[in-house]
């Protein structure tokens, strides 16, 4: 009679690429500043903020909808809804600052 052992198998893989997962996360954690694009959605010129589609920002976060705040207020001068731009995110714990903003021309 032959034992069957997928099942558990399978289970023994599913842990080890969980605790692959687990590193990956704790790798981006470490790393601070990350650089990626995105559309301008609004800006908030009063509350120094900017509302961003932005794409992934390699070690810190998957593409989303999210606003930032900038360090900078003139950073916002000139950007519209619309606008495609390059950024340069800093995170401080659980708060995320655009240090750089860079319209990209339109084509
Ligand atoms: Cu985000």
């Amino acid at each position: 009679m032959k034992k069957k052992m997928g099942k558990r198998g399978l289970g023994l893989r599913g842990a080890a690429a969980a605790c692959a997962a687990l590193t990956v996360i704790a790798c981006g954690g470490g790393s601070d500043t990350g650089r990626g694009e995105g559309i301008v959605r609004a800006v908030d010129p009063v509350a120094n903020r900017v509302t961003l589609d932005h794409g992934t920002i390699p070690g810190m976060m998957d593409a989303m909808r999210m606003d930032f705040a900038v360090t900078d207020p003139a950073l916002l001068d000139g950007l519209a809804p619309g606008d495609r731009v390059r950024i340069a995110v800093r995170q401080d714990g659980d708060v995320y600052v655009l240090t750089e903003i860079v319209e990209i021309p339109a084509q």
